[in-house]
C-alpha cells in the first residue's frame, strides 16, 4: 500500500441540544476528519479531539498542526514500512513523538480504513469482534433541574438504550442520582462519569453514592492522580472505572496492579488507536477487569468503528455507543441507529460507512490537500 495524501478536513456539526459536563457545555462539535489516500483505496480517520484542552491537553487546532508538521512527513519517509505492515506501521512510526494520542489515532484509523477497504475487509474482523450487535448505552449531560434530567432519561429509556450513565459533578451527584433511581427502578443499569471533578477530600461525600448500586463511578480524581484512585477504592464500595487516566495499554496495566481500577472505559481516540485499544481490551481480560467502550461524540465515522470494538469479547458492559441521533439531526454518514437496545456492528469493508459527500459539504468548514 502506497498513501499518497491525507486531506484534513474540518466539520462543525451542531449538537442537538447542549452537552453539559463538569469540564464544559458543548453546542456544537468541531472535528478534523483524515482522508487517507492510497494507491489501493481510501480510508477515514476521526478525530476526537475536542476545541478546547478541557478533557484531556489535547485540543482540534493542535491535533491538525501537529499531523501536518511531524506526523505526516514522517510516514511520507516510511513508505518501506507502510508497504510491508500497513496501518500497524502507523503506530511505529510515530513512536517517537511524545503523547498526541488523539492526532495519532486518527491517522492510523485513516490508514487502517483503506487498507481494509482494499482488502475487502471489516473493522470488526480485523479487530477481532465476536458479536454482531452491541449493547447500547447513552451519556447523559449535567442539567440545571431534576425533573428536566429525567425527562431526558425517560426519552432515552423509551429509545431503547439499555444504560444510563449521568454526569456528574460537586453540586450535582447525589441528588440527581437518588432521582432517577427512585424514578426508575433497581433494575435500570446506571452509572456516574466526574470527569475528574473531585479530590480525595471527596471521598466521604461520594461514598454516600455506595447507596445506589451503581455499576460504577468514572474518573472521580485527577488525570494523574492513579494512587488517588487506588485510595478511593478503599473507601468507596461503588466500583472505580478510569477515562481520563488510561491513555496507554502500559498505564492500564500499572491502574490495574496499584488497585486503582476494576473497570476502564477505553476510547480509542484517547490511547492513540484501535490496535492500542484492543491491547488494553487484552491487558483488561487478562486481568479479569471489566472494559466498556467510550465515546466521544463521535460522527458516524468513529460510531461505526466503536461499534466494531465493543464486540471483542472483553468488553462486558454497555459502551456508549448510542444512535446518530442521540447527538445529532443529521450525521455525515447513514444514520446508525439502534434496534432493541442494541448497536449492529457494521459488516462492509473498512468501517463499513462512507461520509455522504452533500452532507460532509454542508458542515464542512476548511479542507487542506497534504501530499506525500
Ligand atoms: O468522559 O466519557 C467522557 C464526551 C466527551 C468527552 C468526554 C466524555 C464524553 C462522554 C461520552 O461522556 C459521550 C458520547 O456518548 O459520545
Ligand atoms: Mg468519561
Amino acid at each position: 500500500m502506497k498513501l499518497q495524501g491525507v486531506e484534513l478536513r474540518r466539520i462543525n456539526m451542531p449538537l442537538l441540544s447542549p452537552f453539559r459536563t463538569s469540564f464544559s457545555v458543548q453546542t456544537s462539535r468541531d472535528v478534523l476528519l483524515l482522508r487517507a489516500v492510497t494507491d489501493e483505496a481510501e480510508g477515514w480517520g476521526e478525530c476526537v479531539a475536542m476545541a478546547d484542552p478541557l478533557y484531556s491537553s489535547e485540543y482540534v487546532d493542535a491535533t491538525a498542526d501537529v499531523l501536518r508538521r511531524f506526523f505526516l512527513p514522517a510516514l511520507a519517509a516510511a513508505p518501506e514500512a507502510l508497504a510491508q505492515h500497513g496501518a500497524t506501521a502507523v503506530g511505529q512510526v510515530l513512536h517517537p513523538f511524545k503523547g498526541h494520542r488523539m492526532a495519532k489515532a486518527a491517522l492510523e484509523m485513516a490508514v487502517l480504513d483503506a487498507e481494509l477497504r482494499a482488502a475487502d475487509r471489516s473493522f470488526g474482523r480485523e479487530l477481532g469482534a465476536v458479536h454482531d450487535r452491541v449493547p447500547s448505552g447513552v451519556s447523559v449531560g449535567i442539567y440545571d433541574e431534576i425533573p428536566a434530567l429525567l425527562d431526558a432519561v425517560g426519552g432515552y429509556l423509551d429509545a431503547g438504550y439499555l444504560r444510563i450513565k449521568l454526569k456528574i459533578e460537586p453540586g450535582w451527584d447525589i441528588e440527581p442520582v437518588k432521582a432517577v433511581r427512585e424514578r426508575f427502578g433497581d433494575d435500570l443499569l446506571l452509572q456516574v462519569d466526574a470527569n475528574t471533578a473531585y479530590s480525595l477530600r471527596d471521598a466521604r461525600h461520594l461514598a454516600r453514592l455506595d447507596d445506589f448500586g451503581l455499576l460504577l463511578i468514572e474518573q472521580p480524581l485527577e488525570e494523574e492522580d492513579v494512587i488517588g484512585h487506588a485510595e478511593l477504592a478503599t473507601v468507596i464500595s461503588t466500583p472505580i472505572c478510569l477515562d481520563e487516566s488510561i491513555v496507554s495499554a502500559q498505564s492500564a496495566a500499572a491502574a490495574i496492579k496499584l488497585g486503582a481500577c476494576s473497570i476502564i472505559n477505553i476510547k480509542p481516540g484517547r490511547v492513540g488507536g484501535y490496535l492500542e485499544a484492543v491491547r488494553i481490551h487484552d491487558v483488561a481480560a487478562a486481568h479479569g477487569v471489566a472494559a466498556w467502550c467510550g465515546g466521544m461524540l463521535e460522527t458516524g465515522l468513529g460510531r461505526a468503528a466503536n461499534a466494531a470494538l465493543a464486540a471483542l469479547p472483553g468488553f462486558t458492559l454497555p459502551g456508549d455507543v448510542s444512535a446518530s441521533d442521540r447527538f445529532y439531526a443529521t450525521d455525515i454518514t447513514e444514520p446508525l441507529r439502534i434496534v432493541d437496545g442494541h448497536m449492529p456492528v457494521p459488516t462492509g469493508p473498512g468501517l463499513g460507512v462512507t461520509p455522504l459527500p452533500e452532507l460532509l459539504d454542508e458542515v464542512t468548514t476548511t479542507v487542506e490537500w497534504v501530499a506525500l
